[in-house]
């Protein structure tokens, strides 16, 4: 008798689910003019690693960005290798994602999987950083910084304190991942804002790979090497950051017996700046995630979208650091 009562509840209530449930479905389908304009967007985004102050915040962006848009987001972090971020826009593919986005580590050797996107008819967002592919119809858009710009916008200002200066100044610089588009392409920006000064040499330049201890560690051998170093021109925060150790271990007061400019402006950054251990950040911001997930709606409901949009960025003396630091983001 027991038994039979539950039995009676249990089908009452799994036909009461049912029926809730197809209701719900009949709403969800019903959107008036046929289209699936509530169905939700998954985008697979294969992320660089997380190396820098930058790609923390940067990750961090696009997260956020991704759930207050109501983005099914498919996150993949590659630790900084290629080959790792092939595999995840492989599973992407295979999972028949909506949209895929990425942030290639260095510029070469897209041409295959991005190729394979295309045929699969999943479009693809580069975000960050650039490929040097000649078939731009592989992706949709770039979002991301202009690189070199920021390494022109940091030599110019070195070529503005150093203007009258007799004899030689020592440049020492720490080189971004190898291959990648911000070490390319920093290293030429800041290579022609210099070129007209033949005071000013480059004496050492090597790859830290945007970390704080690979950029101790190559700083470190860069005293060791170079007995008179003027200034030092890091590819980003994280590796100046490194690199101030390795001066105040040797002995030296950074900020001032060497010049210290960088890229980025991370929280970490705009302290040493505005605490007078750096002289100048050329600012580049990972901010990208609201922008991407627009883009990634727009891709997907087939919208055209411009081949290239730049973020906008600024610069920072010591004393603007001070202002702007309270209210930094990131
Ligand atoms: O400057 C650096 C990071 O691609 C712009 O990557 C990005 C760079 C950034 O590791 O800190």
């Amino acid at each position: 008798m027991r038994t039979r009562r539950t039995a009676r509840t249990i089908v009452a209530v799994v036909a009461a689910v049912l029926l809730t449930g197809s209701a719900a479905a009949c709403g969800n389908s019903d959107t008036g003019d046929g289209s699936a304009a509530d169905a939700t967007i998954t985008l697979g985004f294969s992320q660089v690693g997380a190396e820098s102050g930058w790609r923390t915040a940067n990750t961090t962006s696009i997260k956020e960005a991704a759930a207050a848009a109501g983005i099914e987001l498919k996150f993949d972090d590659a630790q900084q290798k290629q080959e790792n971020q092939i595999k995840a826009i492989r599973n992407f593919i295979q999972q028949k994602v909506d949209v895929i986005a990425f942030s290639p580590v260095v510029e070469s050797g897209w041409d295959t999987v991005l190729k394979e996107a295309k045929d699969a008819g999943i479009p693809v967002i580069l975000t960050d950083r650039s490929v040097d592919s000649a078939d731009k119809s592989l992706y949709k858009t770039f979002l991301g910084s202009d690189f070199v710009k920021e390494g022109r916008l940091a030599g110019e200002w070195l070529v503005e304190q150093t203007k009258g200066a007799s004899g030689p100044v020592n440049i020492v610089e720490l080189q971004g991942t190898t291959g990648s588009a911000p070490a390319n392409d920093r290293k030429e920006g800041f290579a022609q804002a210099i070129a007209a000064n033949p005071n000013l040499k480059i004496v050492a330049s090597q790859s830290g790979d945007f970390k704080r201890a690979d950029g101790k560690q190559v700083m470190e051998q860069f005293l060791k090497a170079n007995p008179k170093i003027d200034v030092l021109f890091a590819h980003n925060d994280d590796m100046g950051l490194g690199a101030l150790e390795a001066i105040t271990a040797a002995g030296k007061v950074p900020g001032k017996d060497i010049t210290i400019i960088t890229i980025d402006a991370v929280k970490d950054g705009m302290q040493a700046l505005a605490d007078g251990k750096f002289n100048f950040i050329a600012e580049c911001s990972p901010l990208l995630g609201p922008q991407l997930m627009d883009l990634a709606k727009k891709v997907h409901a087939g919208e055209e979208v411009p081949a290239r949009i730049e973020t906008e960025e600024t610069t920072f003396t010591q004393e603007q650091a001070k202002q702007a630091l309270p209210n930094r983001k990131y």
